[in-house]
């Protein structure tokens, strides 16, 4: 962990009903997947939400209605932030694993597909964030390589339950432009590093570096609401524009 705060934007993950038998006790209420990201401006390229199959989660009441679903870890850190309305000692409604998190339909905020599915990483880390992630393979080397090895690996989506619907169709939206990388820089980035899988994880910290460093510097909007403006610009107006529509929480560790 670094010596300064990191802030992340979280995205709420609307859950779409009905929900399966492991998440009965939720019906009839709003439930979200709460998923950290540093990156809100690249929302509108989302394919998937990541889960850690073995990873431990909760679900935890934030108001009357609305749940959100995160490590418990996650929910303290929140619960001790003022701008949160979880009361201080969250009541979790319902233990679950990565793995009854597997292939729950999804609608995301900005997203361009409308309907994604949780899907799981191996790389997942349950001790950052919120242990969710939002995925997108267009700017995310991280993204873009486990995206690839399920569409690639119909024995990885078997052992893991997950039907090919939930993945075949997705595929990179692009969603900024670098001038030295182009539209699909995280998949330029990972090919010129000759990144074979997610297991690849020193050339895919390299990557990830490169990448955001890059977008961050040298990066347009391609779509959206800020289309044509610097990433610089577009992060603050696009996270602002989440919290606003009630579909982003601040959130720092
Ligand atoms: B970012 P930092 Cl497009 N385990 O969001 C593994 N990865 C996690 C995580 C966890 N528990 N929680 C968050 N992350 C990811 C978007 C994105 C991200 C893009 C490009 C780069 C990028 C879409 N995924 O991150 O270690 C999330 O992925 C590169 C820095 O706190 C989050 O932002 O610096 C980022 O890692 C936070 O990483």
């Amino acid at each position: 962990e670094g010596v300064q705060p990191q802030e992340y934007t979280l995205i709420k993950m609307e859950v779409l009903s009905p929900f399966p038998p492991k998440l009965g006790v939720l019906e009839g209420r709003r439930v979200f997947l709460a998923a950290a990201t540093l990156r809100p401006e690249t929302m509108y390229g989302q394919t998937n939400a990541w889960v850690l199959p073995d990873g431990k989660y909760g679900a935890f009441e934030i108001t009357d209605t609305e749940v959100l679903i995160l490590t418990q870890r996650a929910a303290l850190n929140l619960a001790y932030q003022s701008y949160s309305r979880i009361p201080e000692k969250p009541s979790c409604l319902v233990e679950l694993t990565g793995s009854d998190l597997i292939g729950l339909p999804l609608r995301s905020p900005l997203s361009f597909n409308e309907i994604i599915y949780a899907l799981p990483m191996m790389t997942v880390l349950t001790d950052k964030g919120t242990g969710i992630v939002t995925s997108v393979p267009s700017d995310s080397p991280d993204d873009y390589i486990a995206l690839h090895d399920l569409k690639s690996k119909p024995g990885l989506r078997a052992k893991h339950g997950v039907k090919d619907e939930w993945v075949l169709p997705f595929d990179i939206i692009p969603v900024i432009n670098i001038p030295e990388f182009g539209d699909r820089a995280a998949e330029k980035v990972c090919m010129d590093m000759k990144i074979k899988s997610q297991n690849d994880k020193e050339k895919l910290a390299e990557a990830k570096k490169l990448t955001y460093l890059k977008g961050f510097t040298d990066g347009t909007m391609i779509v959206g609401d800020f289309a044509g403006r610097r990433v610089q610009e577009a992060k603050p107006l696009v996270r602002t524009k989440l919290l606003e529509m009630g579909l982003a929480i601040t959130y720092s560790e």
